[in-house]
């Protein structure tokens, strides 16, 4: 699966790049990717830009590889069950552009989730339901963005960069099963990844007239582990877009973003039971995703707010083969603000 989108990106690559423009400019509105896409340009020697974002992710429902599970199968082997999760994330970006080939970029975020969990009730034969929340600041990231190719409207560059675990993975909560203690929260309602990781990527744009496109790969790679004792799972993205500029000042793209990970490695000694609940089990996290997403982009080419530029996308899975019992994604929207100087 993986793999084909891969190819079939590649090819769209290919096609798209045998006439392209002269000059490739970021002084339009799809000058920039669809706004979910981080470090997707450079910047000119000395620029600045600063940036906002606000992204929610819905997961409802839970399944296994491609098939929906009910709550009552996950009971079988768990005493609670997830059903639903709402993250926000609140991400502010710093670039700078040392030369025109290096630009450095930095990103924080808060973070703030809840999680619907169900529980069974043994005595009364009924399911309780209960909710749990954490938020904080999650872990930093830097990156170096090395452009080497800038030819025929075209450009290439490598996005080079390290997670700094500032998020944190001790969030704990009061929750019906702990009463009056509070307990470890499961990992997924962790802040952090606890491990310091490497996120080298690569990041390809095109544009000709009124046509832009662009790929770009990346991945997550965990450095040793956490002091809890596990990791979350290296992970690999593939994203492609296409982006139509109608108006000096608008466009619209449309984007596909897979997605590959595997399990948490090691655990917890936190969660004294794992089979209390599938998200305390680190052999329920990772799958393949596919997602698609349209979105459009404003950007203020003179006046008072030049290079004031707005972004807005919503996502939509395509495909989820996960390891499971796990939560599904059910939708993603992403806001943005870009000013640059
Ligand atoms: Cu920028």
């Amino acid at each position: 699966m993986y793999f084909k989108i891969y190819l079939a990106t590649l090819l769209i690559v290919v096609l798209t790049t045998v006439n392209a423009q002269d000059k490739w400019t970021s002084g339009r509105p799809d000058g920039h990717a669809p706004i979910s896409v981080m470090g997707d340009h450079t910047h000119g020697k000395g620029d600045w830009m600063i940036s906002y974002r606000f992204m929610h992710m819905h997961m409802d429902g839970l399944r296994n590889k491609t098939s929906d599970l009910s709550a009552d199968v996950v009971f079988d082997n768990y005493m609670m069950a997830p059903k639903e999760m709402h993250m926000h994330m609140h991400m502010l970006g710093l670039m700078y552009a040392v030369s025109n080939n290096l630009t450095f970029m930095a990103m924080g975020n808060y973070l703030e989730q809840h999680m619907h969990v169900s529980m069974m009730n043994m005595m009364a034969g009924t399911h309780e339901h209960f909710e749990s929340a954490s938020a904080g600041l999650g872990d930093v990231k830097i990156f170096g963005l090395w452009k080497f190719l800038d030819t025929k409207g075209q450009r290439i560059h490598a996005n080079i960069g390290v997670s700094i675990p500032v998020g944190s993975i001790d969030n704990s909560a009061v929750t019906p099963m702990s009463e009056p203690n509070a307990t470890q929260l499961p990992y997924p309602m962790q802040i952090g990844s606890g491990t310091w990781d490497a996120l080298p990527g690569m990041t390809y744009m095109g544009q000709k007239e009124n046509l832009s496109w662009g790929a770009q790969t990346y991945a997550t790679i965990r450095i040793g582990e956490n002091d809890h004792g596990y990791s979350l799972s290296n992970k690999g993205n593939l994203l492609g877009w296409i982006g139509y500029r109608t108006t000096e000042w608008l466009s619209f793209s449309a984007k596909i973003n897979g997605m590959l990970s595997g399990k948490i490695s090691g655990s917890d000694p936190a969660y004294m039971n794992p089979m209390m609940s599938p998200t305390l089990d680190p052999k329920n996290f990772g799958g393949e995703t596919l997602t698609g997403s349209l979105g459009f982009n404003i950007y203020i080419p003179r006046g008072a707010f030049k290079n004031v530029r707005l972004g807005l996308e919503y996502e939509l899975p395509m495909y989820q083969n996960l390891n499971g019992p796990q939560m599904k994604t059910k939708e993603i929207g992403t806001f943005g603000l870009q000013y640059s100087w």
